[in-house]
C-alpha cells in the first residue's frame, strides 16, 4: 500500500484559549473532558481527504502540532516550529498555522500577532531580525503565502448581542483581516461544532485543502505531484511528545 502523504500545520495561541480542546476535537471528532496545560508539544494527526468529492480526491495526514502557550516556555518552543524537510529557498512550504484565541478574552486575539511573529520568526527558514514593532503581517504572510485560520473558542460563553458588540466596537481590523484568513468561531467542547457540512467544517477543511496544495501541488514551489518527495517518515496516529497527562 502506497504510504500517505502528510503536512504539518503549528496551532498557536495564548495559555488556556482551548488549543488542545480544538485540536482533540479535530482529530478525534469528539470533545476532550478535561485538558491538562500542555508542556512542550502535543501532536495529534488527522486523516484528512484532500478535494473530497472531486476526482482528484486523495488521502493525507494533517499533523495538528498543539505547542503549549505559556509565557514561560517561550524560549524552548522554536524547536516545534521547524519545518521537516526544509530545502534551499523553500520556505514554509509544508506550514500551514492555526490561530487560536479566546472570545471572552480580547487580549488573547490582540496577542496573536505576537505568535504569528513568533511562528514566522522561529521556524528556522527566515533570518528575519526585526523587531515586533516593525512585524507587519499583511506583507509577510504575503510574501510567504503560508496559509492561516483563525479560531475563536468559547463561543458558548459569550451572548449573541456581546460577540456582535465586540465586533462592532473593534478599533482595528482583525488578523483574520490582515492575513486575509478566514476564521471561525465555536465551542470546542460541543461535537456539533464541526459536523459534517456546518460551515466551520467547510472552511477547516477549505484549509487543510490549501496546506495541502501548497504542499504538494503548488509549481512555483516545485512540489508538483511528479515531482513529489516522499515523506520523511510514516506518521504513527497519535504521536506525542511532552504532555503532563
Ligand atoms: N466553555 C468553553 N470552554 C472551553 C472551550 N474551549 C476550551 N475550553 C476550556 O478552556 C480550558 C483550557 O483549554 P485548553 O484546551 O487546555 O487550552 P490550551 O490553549 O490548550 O492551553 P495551554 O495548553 O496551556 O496552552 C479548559 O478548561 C477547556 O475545557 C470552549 O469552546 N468553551
Ligand atoms: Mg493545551
Amino acid at each position: 500500500m502506497a504510504a500517505i502523504d502528510k503536512v504539518k500545520i503549528i496551532v498557536v495561541g495564548d495559555s488556556g484559549v482551548g488549543k488542545t480542546s480544538l485540536t482533540h476535537l479535530i482529530c478525534q471528532q469528539q470533545p476532550i473532558g478535561n485538558p491538562s496545560w500542555t508542556i512542550g508539544c502535543s501532536v495529534e494527526v488527522k486523516l484528512h481527504e484532500y478535494k473530497e468529492g472531486t476526482p482528484n480526491q486523495r488521502r493525507y495526514f494533517v499533523e495538528l502540532w498543539d505547542v503549549g502557550g505559556s509565557q514561560s516556555h517561550k524560549n524552548t518552543r522554536s524547536v516545534f516550529y521547524n519545518p521537516t524537510n526544509v530545502i534551499a529557498n523553500v520556505c514554509h512550504s509544508q506550514l500551514g498555522i492555526i490561530l487560536v484565541h479566546d472570545l471572552t478574552n480580547r487580549k488573547s486575539q490582540q496577542n496573536l500577532q505576537k505568535w504569528l511573529e513568533e511562528v514566522l520568526s522561529k521556524d528556522g527558514t527566515s533570518s528575519r531580525s526585526k523587531s515586533f514593532e516593525d512585524f507587519d503581517p499583511e506583507k509577510f504572510v504575503g510574501s510567504t503565502q503560508i496559509p492561516i485560520l483563525v479560531i475563536g473558542t468559547k463561543l458558548d460563553l459569550i451572548s449573541g448581542s456581546n460577540f456582535v458588540k465586540s465586533n462592532i466596537h473593534r478599533r482595528s481590523a482583525t488578523i483574520a483581516e490582515e492575513c486575509g484568513a478566514d476564521e471561525i468561531f465555536l465551542d470546542c467542547r460541543q461535537i456539533r461544532s464541526l459536523a459534517a457540512g456546518s460551515s466551520s467544517s467547510v472552511k477547516l477543511s477549505r484549509f487543510f485543502d490549501k496546506v495541502i496544495e501548497r504542499r504538494y501541488y503548488s509549481s512555483r514551489e516545485a512540489f508538483s505531484p511528479d515531482k513529489r518527495r516522499p515523506p520523511l517518515h510514516t506518521s504513527s496516529l497519535y504521536s506525542k511528545f511532552y504532555h503532563n497527562d
